[in-house]
Protein backbone atom coordinates (compact mmCIF):
# COMPACT_ATOMS: atom_id res chain seq x y z
CA UNK A 1 0.00 0.00 0.00
CA UNK A 2 1.02 4.18 -0.77
CA UNK A 3 -0.15 6.59 1.09
CA UNK A 4 -1.28 9.96 -0.74
CA UNK A 5 -2.79 12.76 -0.23
CA UNK A 6 -5.69 12.43 -2.07
CA UNK A 7 -9.30 12.70 -1.43
CA UNK A 8 -12.51 10.86 -3.05
CA UNK A 9 -13.57 13.89 -4.74
CA UNK A 10 -10.39 14.64 -6.26
CA UNK A 11 -10.43 10.92 -7.41
CA UNK A 12 -13.77 12.35 -9.32
CA UNK A 13 -16.37 10.80 -6.51
CA UNK A 14 -19.63 12.48 -7.73
CA UNK A 15 -23.01 12.64 -5.77
CA UNK A 16 -24.29 9.77 -8.16
CA UNK A 17 -22.19 7.72 -6.56
CA UNK A 18 -22.44 8.12 -2.78
CA UNK A 19 -26.27 8.00 -3.80
CA UNK A 20 -25.65 4.31 -4.62
CA UNK A 21 -23.93 3.02 -1.20
CA UNK A 22 -26.48 1.38 1.33
CA UNK A 23 -25.75 2.37 4.65
CA UNK A 24 -24.59 -1.25 5.74
CA UNK A 25 -22.44 -1.16 2.68
CA UNK A 26 -20.84 2.31 4.14
CA UNK A 27 -20.06 0.21 7.23
CA UNK A 28 -18.17 -2.99 5.91
CA UNK A 29 -16.82 -1.28 3.05
CA UNK A 30 -15.30 1.58 1.03
CA UNK A 31 -14.97 3.17 -2.41
CA UNK A 32 -11.63 2.87 -4.26
CA UNK A 33 -11.81 4.02 -8.18
CA UNK A 34 -9.87 1.66 -10.84
CA UNK A 35 -6.77 3.38 -11.65
CA UNK A 36 -5.15 0.39 -13.95
CA UNK A 37 -6.27 -2.82 -15.29
CA UNK A 38 -3.32 -5.06 -15.71
CA UNK A 39 -3.07 -9.17 -16.07
CA UNK A 40 -4.89 -10.70 -12.65
CA UNK A 41 -4.73 -7.06 -10.89
CA UNK A 42 -5.92 -4.04 -10.80
CA UNK A 43 -4.41 -0.69 -9.07
CA UNK A 44 -6.78 1.12 -7.20
CA UNK A 45 -7.02 4.56 -5.08
CA UNK A 46 -9.05 5.56 -2.68
CA UNK A 47 -8.89 8.45 -0.45
CA UNK A 48 -5.40 8.72 1.24
CA UNK A 49 -4.29 5.35 -0.35
CA UNK A 50 -3.11 3.41 -3.15
CA UNK A 51 -2.79 -0.64 -3.75
CA UNK A 52 -3.19 -3.44 -5.94
CA UNK A 53 -6.28 -5.81 -5.66
CA UNK A 54 -7.19 -8.71 -7.06
CA UNK A 55 -10.22 -8.41 -9.87
CA UNK A 56 -12.30 -10.93 -9.27
CA UNK A 57 -15.68 -10.34 -8.11
CA UNK A 58 -17.20 -13.16 -6.64
CA UNK A 59 -20.24 -13.81 -8.21
CA UNK A 60 -19.77 -11.23 -10.92
CA UNK A 61 -21.69 -12.13 -14.07
CA UNK A 62 -21.09 -10.45 -17.54
CA UNK A 63 -18.86 -8.44 -18.40
CA UNK A 64 -20.09 -5.01 -17.17
CA UNK A 65 -19.77 -6.25 -13.73
CA UNK A 66 -16.34 -6.51 -13.80
CA UNK A 67 -14.36 -3.51 -12.98
CA UNK A 68 -12.45 -1.81 -15.96
CA UNK A 69 -9.99 1.59 -15.55
CA UNK A 70 -12.62 4.43 -14.11
CA UNK A 71 -14.82 2.55 -12.00
CA UNK A 72 -15.46 2.98 -8.83
CA UNK A 73 -15.52 -0.19 -7.15
CA UNK A 74 -16.19 -1.14 -3.32
CA UNK A 75 -13.44 -3.02 -1.37
CA UNK A 76 -14.43 -5.02 1.89
CA UNK A 77 -12.47 -3.03 4.64
CA UNK A 78 -10.55 -6.06 6.12
CA UNK A 79 -10.38 -8.48 3.38
CA UNK A 80 -9.77 -5.93 0.20
CA UNK A 81 -11.80 -8.24 -1.59
CA UNK A 82 -14.04 -6.36 -4.50
CA UNK A 83 -17.61 -6.38 -3.27
CA UNK A 84 -19.23 -4.64 -6.77
CA UNK A 85 -19.18 -2.16 -9.21
CA UNK A 86 -21.20 1.12 -9.05
CA UNK A 87 -23.52 1.93 -11.31
CA UNK A 88 -21.53 3.88 -14.07
CA UNK A 89 -22.05 7.55 -15.40
CA UNK A 90 -20.79 6.09 -18.65
CA UNK A 91 -18.52 2.99 -20.29
CA UNK A 92 -16.97 2.92 -23.67
CA UNK A 93 -17.25 -0.59 -25.17
CA UNK A 94 -16.40 -2.22 -28.53
CA UNK A 95 -16.67 -4.98 -30.34
CA UNK A 96 -13.56 -7.52 -28.88
CA UNK A 97 -10.69 -7.81 -32.05
CA UNK A 98 -10.76 -10.88 -33.45
CA UNK A 99 -14.02 -11.74 -31.88
CA UNK A 100 -17.66 -10.88 -33.12
CA UNK A 101 -19.61 -12.48 -30.36
CA UNK A 102 -17.81 -10.67 -27.91
CA UNK A 103 -17.47 -6.95 -26.52
CA UNK A 104 -13.95 -4.82 -24.88
CA UNK A 105 -14.61 -2.41 -21.93
CA UNK A 106 -12.43 0.60 -22.46
CA UNK A 107 -13.05 3.00 -19.66
CA UNK A 108 -15.54 4.36 -17.43
CA UNK A 109 -16.76 7.38 -15.66
CA UNK A 110 -15.64 9.62 -18.65
CA UNK A 111 -16.26 13.21 -18.64
CA UNK A 112 -14.37 13.99 -21.56
CA UNK A 113 -13.31 11.90 -24.52
CA UNK A 114 -10.23 13.37 -26.23
CA UNK A 115 -10.28 11.41 -29.77
CA UNK A 116 -6.27 11.84 -30.52
CA UNK A 117 -5.41 11.68 -34.44
CA UNK A 118 -2.27 13.46 -35.97
CA UNK A 119 -1.50 15.99 -39.11
CA UNK A 120 0.23 12.98 -41.19
CA UNK A 121 -1.03 10.78 -44.01
CA UNK A 122 -2.81 8.52 -41.04
CA UNK A 123 -5.22 11.12 -40.56
CA UNK A 124 -9.05 9.69 -41.74
CA UNK A 125 -12.45 11.53 -41.41
CA UNK A 126 -14.31 8.01 -41.51
CA UNK A 127 -11.49 7.01 -38.31
CA UNK A 128 -12.99 10.49 -36.70
CA UNK A 129 -16.54 10.10 -37.04
CA UNK A 130 -16.64 6.66 -36.04
CA UNK A 131 -14.52 7.89 -32.67
CA UNK A 132 -17.54 10.08 -32.69
CA UNK A 133 -20.55 7.75 -33.19
CA UNK A 134 -18.77 6.12 -30.15
CA UNK A 135 -18.67 9.26 -27.97
CA UNK A 136 -22.55 10.29 -29.08
CA UNK A 137 -23.68 6.69 -28.12
CA UNK A 138 -22.33 6.74 -24.81
CA UNK A 139 -23.23 10.33 -24.40
CA UNK A 140 -19.54 11.62 -23.48
CA UNK A 141 -18.61 15.90 -24.70
CA UNK A 142 -16.05 15.20 -27.34
CA UNK A 143 -12.94 17.05 -28.67
CA UNK A 144 -10.96 16.48 -31.77
CA UNK A 145 -7.28 16.83 -30.92
CA UNK A 146 -4.87 16.84 -33.88
CA UNK A 147 -1.46 16.60 -33.32
CA UNK A 148 2.03 16.81 -34.76
CA UNK A 149 1.17 20.38 -36.07
CA UNK A 150 4.78 20.81 -36.34
CA UNK A 151 5.15 18.29 -39.30
CA UNK A 152 2.94 19.80 -41.89
CA UNK A 153 2.57 23.08 -43.42
CA UNK A 154 -1.61 23.03 -43.24
CA UNK A 155 -2.54 21.81 -39.89
CA UNK A 156 -5.43 23.74 -40.82
CA UNK A 157 -6.69 21.72 -43.75
CA UNK A 158 -6.80 19.16 -41.26
CA UNK A 159 -8.58 20.63 -39.11
CA UNK A 160 -11.32 22.06 -41.33
CA UNK A 161 -11.94 18.29 -42.48
CA UNK A 162 -12.53 17.42 -38.90
CA UNK A 163 -14.41 20.10 -38.01
CA UNK A 164 -17.20 19.55 -41.56
CA UNK A 165 -18.27 16.25 -39.93
CA UNK A 166 -19.98 18.25 -37.40
CA UNK A 167 -20.70 22.39 -37.10
CA UNK A 168 -20.63 22.32 -33.39
CA UNK A 169 -17.66 20.09 -33.36
CA UNK A 170 -14.42 21.17 -30.91
CA UNK A 171 -11.38 20.59 -32.76
CA UNK A 172 -7.96 21.62 -31.57
CA UNK A 173 -4.53 21.11 -33.20
CA UNK A 174 -1.58 20.68 -31.30
CA UNK A 175 1.97 20.34 -31.04
CA UNK A 176 1.66 17.80 -28.58
CA UNK A 177 5.69 18.08 -27.42
CA UNK A 178 5.13 21.43 -26.83
CA UNK A 179 3.75 22.74 -23.32
CA UNK A 180 2.57 26.02 -24.49
CA UNK A 181 0.56 24.12 -27.05
CA UNK A 182 -0.89 21.65 -25.40
CA UNK A 183 -1.67 23.63 -22.48
CA UNK A 184 -5.18 25.14 -23.38
CA UNK A 185 -6.49 21.28 -23.83
CA UNK A 186 -6.03 21.16 -19.58
CA UNK A 187 -9.46 23.36 -19.42
CA UNK A 188 -11.45 20.12 -19.57
CA UNK A 189 -9.37 18.30 -17.43
CA UNK A 190 -10.03 20.65 -13.89
CA UNK A 191 -10.09 18.79 -10.04
CA UNK A 192 -11.77 15.67 -10.15
CA UNK A 193 -12.49 15.13 -13.81
CA UNK A 194 -11.36 12.17 -16.05
CA UNK A 195 -10.30 12.77 -19.84
CA UNK A 196 -9.88 9.44 -21.88
CA UNK A 197 -7.40 9.81 -25.05
CA UNK A 198 -8.52 7.36 -27.37
CA UNK A 199 -6.87 6.89 -31.04
CA UNK A 200 -4.78 4.72 -33.67
CA UNK A 201 -1.38 4.01 -32.34
CA UNK A 202 1.45 6.14 -32.56
CA UNK A 203 -0.49 9.51 -32.96
CA UNK A 204 1.01 11.05 -30.13
CA UNK A 205 -1.62 10.41 -26.80
CA UNK A 206 0.73 9.27 -24.45
CA UNK A 207 2.94 12.20 -25.91
CA UNK A 208 0.25 14.66 -24.62
CA UNK A 209 -0.26 12.81 -21.21
CA UNK A 210 3.32 13.51 -20.42
CA UNK A 211 3.56 16.96 -21.92
CA UNK A 212 0.46 18.21 -19.98
CA UNK A 213 1.95 16.71 -16.60
CA UNK A 214 5.51 18.14 -17.32
CA UNK A 215 6.89 14.76 -16.92
CA UNK A 216 7.95 11.85 -19.27
CA UNK A 217 7.22 8.81 -17.29
CA UNK A 218 4.90 7.05 -19.72
CA UNK A 219 7.27 5.44 -22.35
CA UNK A 220 6.65 6.88 -26.12
CA UNK A 221 7.79 5.49 -29.47
CA UNK A 222 9.19 6.74 -32.83
CA UNK A 223 6.40 5.63 -35.52
CA UNK A 224 8.06 3.04 -38.29
CA UNK A 225 9.57 5.00 -40.72
CA UNK A 226 7.39 4.86 -44.37
CA UNK A 227 4.27 3.59 -43.42
CA UNK A 228 3.25 5.83 -40.83
CA UNK A 229 1.92 2.99 -38.53
CA UNK A 230 2.53 2.89 -34.95
CA UNK A 231 3.40 0.15 -32.81
CA UNK A 232 1.60 -0.04 -29.80
CA UNK A 233 4.17 1.30 -27.38
CA UNK A 234 1.15 1.26 -24.58
CA UNK A 235 -0.03 -1.68 -23.29
CA UNK A 236 -1.97 -0.65 -20.35
CA UNK A 237 -5.06 1.49 -19.53
CA UNK A 238 -4.10 3.74 -16.80
CA UNK A 239 -5.45 6.92 -14.95
CA UNK A 240 -2.42 9.91 -14.83
CA UNK A 241 -3.08 12.59 -12.70
CA UNK A 242 -2.87 16.29 -13.46
CA UNK A 243 -0.83 18.69 -10.84
CA UNK A 244 -4.43 20.80 -10.73
CA UNK A 245 -6.25 17.74 -10.48
CA UNK A 246 -7.90 16.26 -13.23
CA UNK A 247 -7.50 12.47 -14.41
CA UNK A 248 -5.98 11.84 -18.01
CA UNK A 249 -6.66 8.09 -19.09
CA UNK A 250 -4.04 6.79 -21.64
CA UNK A 251 -5.31 3.61 -23.88
CA UNK A 252 -3.51 1.42 -26.04
CA UNK A 253 -3.44 2.61 -29.64
CA UNK A 254 -6.45 0.75 -31.42
CA UNK A 255 -6.21 -1.21 -34.67
CA UNK A 256 -9.61 -0.69 -35.41
CA UNK A 257 -12.56 0.12 -33.71
CA UNK A 258 -15.67 -2.05 -34.40
CA UNK A 259 -18.82 -0.43 -33.55
CA UNK A 260 -21.93 -2.82 -32.19
CA UNK A 261 -25.60 -1.28 -30.32
CA UNK A 262 -24.30 1.90 -31.44
CA UNK A 263 -27.89 3.09 -34.12
CA UNK A 264 -28.38 6.30 -32.00
CA UNK A 265 -24.69 7.28 -31.87
CA UNK A 266 -24.57 6.97 -35.37
CA UNK A 267 -28.13 8.94 -36.21
CA UNK A 268 -26.80 12.09 -34.36
CA UNK A 269 -23.54 12.33 -35.70
CA UNK A 270 -24.91 11.27 -39.28
CA UNK A 271 -27.86 14.03 -38.08
CA UNK A 272 -27.95 15.40 -41.98
CA UNK A 273 -29.13 12.57 -43.44
CA UNK A 274 -31.47 11.23 -41.34
CA UNK A 275 -33.24 14.32 -41.15
CA UNK A 276 -33.05 14.29 -45.71
CA UNK A 277 -34.47 10.66 -45.27
CA UNK A 278 -37.43 11.63 -43.20
CA UNK A 279 -38.20 13.24 -46.75
CA UNK A 280 -38.12 9.90 -49.29
CA UNK A 281 -41.18 8.83 -50.53
CA UNK A 282 -40.33 5.43 -48.67
CA UNK A 283 -40.19 5.45 -44.80
CA UNK A 284 -38.09 2.33 -45.51
CA UNK A 285 -36.10 3.64 -48.44
CA UNK A 286 -32.54 2.51 -48.72
CA UNK A 287 -31.82 5.20 -50.90
CA UNK A 288 -30.16 3.47 -54.11
CA UNK A 289 -32.33 3.71 -56.66
CA UNK A 290 -36.16 4.29 -54.75
CA UNK A 291 -38.42 6.75 -56.67
CA UNK A 292 -38.68 9.69 -54.25
CA UNK A 293 -35.13 9.36 -52.80
CA UNK A 294 -34.62 13.04 -51.12
CA UNK A 295 -31.06 11.71 -50.15
CA UNK A 296 -30.05 10.35 -53.79
CA UNK A 297 -31.80 13.84 -55.16
CA UNK A 298 -29.66 16.25 -52.39
CA UNK A 299 -26.48 14.27 -53.49
CA UNK A 300 -26.82 14.90 -56.84
CA UNK A 301 -28.10 18.31 -56.67
CA UNK A 302 -24.99 18.63 -54.27
CA UNK A 303 -26.24 19.68 -51.31
CA UNK A 304 -24.73 16.25 -49.47
CA UNK A 305 -21.45 14.88 -49.97
CA UNK A 306 -21.74 11.32 -51.58
CA UNK A 307 -18.38 10.34 -49.80
CA UNK A 308 -20.30 11.35 -46.26
CA UNK A 309 -23.17 9.22 -47.62
CA UNK A 310 -21.27 5.95 -48.17
CA UNK A 311 -19.50 6.23 -44.41
CA UNK A 312 -22.94 6.47 -43.32
CA UNK A 313 -24.27 3.67 -45.14
CA UNK A 314 -21.12 1.20 -44.19
CA UNK A 315 -21.30 2.13 -41.01
CA UNK A 316 -24.53 1.27 -40.49
CA UNK A 317 -24.44 -1.82 -42.11
CA UNK A 318 -21.49 -3.18 -39.87
CA UNK A 319 -23.42 -1.64 -36.50
CA UNK A 320 -26.02 -3.94 -37.71
CA UNK A 321 -24.53 -6.60 -38.26
CA UNK A 322 -22.25 -6.70 -35.39
CA UNK A 323 -25.38 -5.97 -33.07
CA UNK A 324 -27.11 -8.82 -34.59
CA UNK A 325 -24.21 -11.09 -33.87
CA UNK A 326 -24.09 -9.92 -29.98
CA UNK A 327 -27.85 -10.07 -29.51
CA UNK A 328 -27.21 -14.28 -31.11
CA UNK A 329 -24.76 -14.43 -28.26
CA UNK A 330 -26.93 -13.13 -25.54
CA UNK A 331 -29.65 -15.36 -26.48
N1 LIG B 1 6.79 15.95 -34.13
C1 LIG B 1 5.87 15.49 -33.29
N2 LIG B 1 5.96 14.26 -32.80
C2 LIG B 1 5.01 13.82 -31.95
C3 LIG B 1 3.91 14.62 -31.58
N3 LIG B 1 3.14 13.90 -30.74
C4 LIG B 1 3.74 12.70 -30.60
N4 LIG B 1 4.87 12.64 -31.33
C5 LIG B 1 5.79 11.49 -31.46
O1 LIG B 1 5.05 10.40 -32.02
C6 LIG B 1 5.53 9.16 -31.50
C7 LIG B 1 4.39 8.34 -30.94
O2 LIG B 1 3.86 9.00 -29.81
P1 LIG B 1 3.15 8.23 -28.61
O3 LIG B 1 2.76 9.27 -27.63
O4 LIG B 1 3.94 7.06 -28.15
O5 LIG B 1 1.82 7.68 -29.35
P2 LIG B 1 0.58 6.88 -28.72
O6 LIG B 1 -0.64 7.43 -29.35
O7 LIG B 1 0.65 6.92 -27.25
O8 LIG B 1 0.84 5.40 -29.27
P3 LIG B 1 0.36 3.99 -28.61
O9 LIG B 1 0.77 3.97 -27.19
O10 LIG B 1 1.05 2.93 -29.42
O11 LIG B 1 -1.13 3.94 -28.78
C8 LIG B 1 6.59 9.53 -30.46
O12 LIG B 1 7.86 9.42 -31.06
C9 LIG B 1 6.29 10.98 -30.13
O13 LIG B 1 7.43 11.70 -29.71
C10 LIG B 1 3.82 15.93 -32.12
O14 LIG B 1 2.86 16.70 -31.90
N5 LIG B 1 4.83 16.32 -32.98
MG1 LIG C 1 0.75 5.45 -25.85
ZN1 LIG D 1 -34.06 7.62 -49.75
Amino acid sequence: MQSTDETLEELGWKACFSAQVTSEEAGQCHPVRVMAVHRGKIAVAGAGSRRFISPYIPGAGPLDDHPTVGDWLLIDRDTLEPIRVLRRMNLFKRRAPGDPRKEQMIAANVDTLFIVASCNQDFSVARLERYLVLAREVGVNAVVVLTKTDLTDTPETFAAAARAIEPELRVETVNGRDPASVARLAAWCGKGETVALLGSSGVGKSTLVNTLRGSDSIATQAIRAGDGTGRHTTTVREMHRLDRGGWLLDTPGMRELQLSDAADGISEVFDDFIQMAQRCRFSDCAHRSEPGCAVRAAIAAGALPLARFDRWRKLAVEDDANSARLAKRSR
